[in-house]
């Protein structure tokens, strides 16, 4: 008797489905690895099902089942959730490009902001007991006035990027409070890994980095050397909006690690890491220096660490190392 119990526990448990959308980019796929280990069924909801698996880590792509999904198609979204009925939604799909905050204002609002009210819809007609999560973002706090950041800051976004994250958070507060549906806002401040794209400034530096000791490339163009960020491990991210989606009351939290660098500071560790001293290598170009910040994004993740009882694993430090030695890795495999 106590077996088949077992046996049934396991088979519910084994029963829950995620949807993860933006699977084949880095939080995704971190997501997803961390959804199968915990015995979910995960469904990648993604634009082009064909691209997507030439696009998807090698490792998941026989493990996630991979559906159409259209960002901007509330009917789609809807016949999803029927068909495969989630008992969890991870929102991941997003412009995300740190110097393109600016670039295409209306896509940006779409996919970031609008698309965000259909899935809230797409709920509320298939099933209001699914629980969402949604990829907030620090840059809805923009032009800061106090640092660090809490759930208390008051937003003041300065980008297209910015405002449409704002939106999107601010119609999952309005959905929770008015149809008392179990969706919330993780406020995500940088975070990186391995699989960061090269777009972004850690990646593009460990890249580089790894290039250069291979003596592939012979130098490193930078915006500003003394811009800082709070910077942390994404698969320690993912894990605070699972825990999100496992509390009994909804709430939205700040994720973050509370801890600045600069990007001389990635610079020098990245460096180091292959027995290289950055200033042989670095040119600073005004041409991509963005405006100055005008205080410190640094996230105040207290409430996460009280409620969730979460921290981040990973250093800085652990994460750049871990970073450079996996693209050092790639370059030689290429
Ligand atoms: P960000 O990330 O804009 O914070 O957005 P990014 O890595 O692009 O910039 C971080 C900081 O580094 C400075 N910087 C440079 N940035 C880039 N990309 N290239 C350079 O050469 C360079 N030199 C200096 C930037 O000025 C900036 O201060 C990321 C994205 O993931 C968003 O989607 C997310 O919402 C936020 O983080 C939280």
């Amino acid at each position: 008797m106590a077996e088949v119990l077992i046996l049934i526990g396991w088979d519910y448990k084994s029963m829950n489905t995620a949807i993860i959308t933006g699977v084949t980019g880095q939080d995704g796929s971190y997501m997803a690895e961390f959804l199968l280990a915990k015995g979910y069924k995960v469904v990648g909801a993604v634009r082009d099902v064909e691209k997507a698996k030439n696009k998807i880590i090698r490792s998941l792509l026989n493990e996630v089942i991979l559906v159409r999904w259209d960002m901007l198609d509330l009917g789609r979204m809807a016949d999803v959730l029927k068909k495969h009925t989630p008992t969890e939604i991870y929102n991941y799909s997003a412009y995300s490009s740190g110097s393109g905050m600016y670039d295409n204002a209306v896509g940006i609002g779409e996919v970031n902001g609008l698309a965000v009210a259909r899935i809230l819809e797409a709920i509320r007609e298939v099933d209001d007991n699914i629980r969402f999560c949604q990829a907030s973002s620090s840059e809805m706090f923009g032009d800061v006035s106090e640092s660090p950041q809490s759930e208390e800051t008051k937003f003041h976004p300065r980008s297209p990027y910015g405002a449409a994250k704002l939106y999107a958070h601010s119609m999952i507060d309005i959905y929770r409070k008015r149809y008392g549906l179990f969706v919330c806002s993780a406020i995500l401040f940088n975070h990186e890994s391995p699989r960061r794209g090269v777009g972004f400034v850690t990646r593009k530096i460990t890249r580089e980095v790894a290039k250069i000791k291979l003596g592939m490339s012979s130098e490193l163009c930078l915006g500003n050397l003394d811009a800082s960020r709070d910077w942390g491990f994404a698969g320690d991210y993912v894990n605070a909006m699972w825990l999100m989606l496992q509390k009994e009351s909804v709430d939205d939290y700040v994720i973050a690690t509370g801890k600045v660098h600069t990007v001389r500071q990635l610079c020098e560790i990245a460096f180091d890491r292959v027995g290289l001293a950055y200033t042989d290598y670095i040119q600073e170009n005004s041409e991509i220096f963005r405006p100055a910040e005008k205080a410190q994004l640094v996230g105040d993740a207290r409430k996460a660490k009280k409620q969730l009882g979460w921290e981040p694993k990973v250093s800085f430090h652990e994460l750049v190392n871990s970073m450079v030695d996996e693209d050092l890795r790639l370059l030689r495999n290429e």
